[in-house]
């Protein structure tokens, strides 16, 4: 029996590549010379999407391919994807939640850190051979603070749970409260950036938060406080944050996802009081082999006539 047809929209891992071409005929989109003639040739064929984070999979994509059953995403996020119209074609869409959740939530802790104590912009005075005049003190701690947590999902309770361990007191914003939660419910992000002096974003992409960090939000935070972001570039207006951090209407900032990957804006690579990373939360060897085989796994279970493993709640399964 031939191989079903399916097409890579990113420039996956090498070794989810090979995973995928054992059991499918694969069609490297970001390759193709020509997408349009690529994907007009394809068309009467294909019947699943392998997914990065970089290519829109929208209406006008899922509408050259009639035959499409399935998307499988790298990533939990999955803002990439227009999920509801999805939903509307019967197309089931999968990403890789859990597998990546403490990882990650390791990750945010660490850029917590780093930015309050401020330190990286210690090591770089070192590294700079100035240890003879003392590093100054940081206004920065994590004593005695309070964290915000903007998306208490599996990560967001992940990142909660270390911060107890850290005798942090813990506020959070949702849409709605978490059932059976002991922390502290904002009913609004403007209320939570005023109760906290850490706030850290681990909510997903897409309109429903796009720019809900803005200018109000970091005034409400406030000149001696943090704002952390693990969750998605597009949350935050980047313009607003640069120029909170330019009139200290906010004491810092920590990011590991920017609003034009992988563009950083300038002005925030001169700064000292931002810590900036490469979006490598849940960048370890392990958890993004576990990534990728819950990707290819969530195929090979549907063209074997089994359920996807991991489908997103906008595509049920099976459906309601
Ligand atoms: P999750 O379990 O679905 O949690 C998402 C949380 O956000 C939920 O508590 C949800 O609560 C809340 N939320 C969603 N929309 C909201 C809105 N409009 N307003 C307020 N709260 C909202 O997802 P997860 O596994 O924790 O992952 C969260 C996100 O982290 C991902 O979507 C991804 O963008 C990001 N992420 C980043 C990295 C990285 O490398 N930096 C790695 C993994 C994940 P309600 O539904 O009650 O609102
Ligand atoms: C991924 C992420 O590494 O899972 C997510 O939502 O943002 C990261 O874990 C990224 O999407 C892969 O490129």
């Amino acid at each position: 029996m031939s191989k079903p047809e399916i097409i890579v929209t990113d420039p996956l891992m090498p070794s989810v590549l090979d995973g995928l071409s054992e059991v499918f005929s694969t069609n490297l989109l970001w390759q193709a010379s020509d997408p349009a003639k690529f994907l007009d040739n394809l068309a009467p064929a294909v019947r699943a999407i392998a997914s990065g984070h970089a290519t829109p999979i929208d209406k006008t994509l899922m509408d050259r391919l009639p035959r499409l059953e399935i998307i499988s995403n790298f990533g939990v996020g999955y803002d990439n994807i227009d999920a509801t119209y999805a939903a509307s074609r019967k197309i089931v869409v999968t990403n890789t939640p859990d597998v990546l959740t403490e990882e990650v939530a390791d990750t945010a802790i660490g850029l917590m850190i780093m930015t309050a104590r401020e330190l990286s912009a210690a090591e770089r005075w070192l590294r700079a051979g100035n240890w003879q005049q003392s590093y100054p003190l940081t206004r920065g701690s994590l004593q005695n603070r309070t964290l915000g947590i903007y998306g208490l999902g599996r990560i967001g309770q992940a990142i909660a749970r270390r911060a107890s361990a850290m005798n942090m007191k813990i506020n959070y914003h949702n849409r709605n409260p978490v059932s059976g939660s002991a922390l502290n419910y904002c009913s609004s992000l403007e209320e939570l950036a005023k109760e906290s002096d850490i706030l850290m974003c681990v909510a997903p992409g897409g309109p429903a938060t796009h720019h809900t960090v803005n200018t109000r939000i970091l005034q409400a935070l406030g000149r001696d406080g943090i704002f952390i972001n693990v969750g998605r570039g597009s949350v935050v207006d980047e313009t607003a944050l640069v120029s909170a951090l330019q009139n200290n209407t906010i004491m810092a900032a920590g990011l590991d996802v920017f609003e034009k990957e992988p563009h950083v804006p300038d002005a925030l690579l001169t700064m000292d009081h931002v810590v900036l990373l490469p979006h490598v939360a849940s960048a370890s060897v392990d958890t993004r082999n576990a990534m990728g085989q819950l990707q290819i796994d969530n195929l090979s279970q549907w063209f074997s006539g089994g359920s996807p493993i991991t489908p997103v709640h906008e595509t049920p399964w099976p459906p309601k």
